[in-house]
């Protein structure tokens, strides 16, 4: 993909300016007003700390529009629902009643919860295998995903995903995708498509820390950044890719400062702030709705389980998961709920309650549910006509 949109028959490609100018003119609204080109391009907004070693615990400052009281208990709600549907997960994987991968997402719930609750139904997600706290933050239904773990056909991909590929089309829930960086095309495309039909609507692409060593990723920054796409790069950096922990693979460990140099903001979130997260999103999706072009969010965060449940989790020091349990998101958020004093346990506990029993009738829709009949087997692998 090397040609930029509805570039005019006979205009030339060279020149950087002119090209870029041209193509987001006619690729949307928002580019109309196109960056200035002496703008300056941060790797860190001005009223954020500037974050150099990602191993330093780094903490930025909350910034962007404030999150209000009932928005904070939403988010605590859904990162409880996420929490409890994966603890219920791992049970059911022991003891067989759901197969294959499972990736889980546990530590990591503040940046579903903050990130996605602040998109609009017509707004585009697109997510990677680590996918549940995803779906379940965008409104995917819990039945239909716990169906797809199952295998069911009444799943949200009718059975043949899996925990992995959640896709949910109605609510513009773009997958789930087992390959590292194969996320970040689609959501390219998805938002040069909403900038070509003039929707208005943003794509946010979610990928892991891996995926920045993937030449998909390069390729789709710089394209972004060239057309002024619509799209939010939202980087779930916990530091680990499968076994391989991030000073490993990159030079560079700030992955923030890497993005900026594709020319568009970028700046690094504390991933274990579901607040933090929120505000965050807001500032970078009101910039970009605003005609401000891509932005990418380097969101610092943890997984507290194993990379899937087929890893050992022999490359990390448990005094280090440790550490970062001590700012697990939930009690994190609760605490400063219950010291403004929104909040209680017992209100608390009746989030938990209300999440445990949809999750219960999530497992009992799914058992009753059928499995895909033989007949069906060769179906859904060319499209059909309808
Ligand atoms: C293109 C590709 N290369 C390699 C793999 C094998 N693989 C699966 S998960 C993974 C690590 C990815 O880590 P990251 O993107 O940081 O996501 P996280 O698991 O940390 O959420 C790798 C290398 C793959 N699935 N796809």
């Amino acid at each position: 993909m090397t040609t930029a949109p509805r570039r005019p028959a006979g205009e030339s490609a060279n020149g950087a300016r002119r090209g870029r100018k041209t193509a987001a003119k006619s690729v949307s609204k928002a580019a109309a007003k196109p960056r200035a080109e002496s703008a300056p391009v941060a790797a860190t907004p001005a009223d954020a700390s500037p974050v150099r070693a990602h191993r330093g615990v780094p903490v930025p400052r909350r910034s962007g529009a404030p999150i209000t009281p009932a928005e904070r208990i939403e988010l605590l709600r859904q990162m409880i629902r996420i929490r409890r549907f994966e603890e219920r997960c791992v049970r059911l994987y022991s003891s067989e009643a759901i197969r294959g991968f499972l990736h889980l997402y546990i530590g990591e719930e503040a940046v579903a919860a903050g990130l996605l609750g602040v998109l609009e139904p017509a707004d585009a997600v697109v997510s990677t295998y680590r996918d549940h706290g995803h779906a379940l933050a965008r409104g995917v239904p819990m039945n239909a995903i716990m169906a797809e773990m199952y295998g069911r056909t009444t799943g949200c991909s009718h059975g043949r995903g899996g925990s992995m590929h959640l896709f949910d089309a109605e609510r513009r829930f773009y997958g789930g995708n087992a390959i590292v960086g194969g996320g970040l095309p689609v959501a390219t495309g998805l938002a040069l498509a909403d900038a070509m039909r003039d929707t208005g609507a943003v794509t946010v692409c979610l990928f892991g820390d891996g995926a920045v060593a993937e030449g998909e990723f390069h390729e789709c920054l710089n394209l972004a950044a060239l057309w002024q796409l619509p799209l939010l790069f939202a980087c779930e950096n916990n530091h680990y890719a499968m076994g391989t922990v991030l000073e490993h693979e990159h030079a560079v460990t700030d992955l923030a400062l890497r993005a900026a140099s594709y020319g568009l903001p970028a700046w690094p979130v504390d991933g274990m702030d579901a607040i933090a997260v929120g505000m965050a999103t807001r500032r970078a999706v009101e910039s970009i709705r605003g005609g401000g072009g891509p932005c990418f969010l380097e969101l610092r965060t943890y997984r507290f389980r194993a990379h899937s449940m087929y890893d050992a989790d022999r490359y990390r020091a448990k005094t280090e998961i440790e550490e970062w349990k001590t700012r697990d998101p939930i009690p994190r958020l609760f605490d400063e709920l219950c010291a403004a004093g929104d909040f209680t346990l017992a209100d608390r506990a009746a989030l938990e309650v209300a999440a445990d029993a949809e999750i219960d009738a999530a497992i009992t829709a799914a058992e009753a549910a059928p499995l895909e009949p033989i007949s069906d087997l060769t179906r859904h692998v060319y499209a059909e006509r309808k």
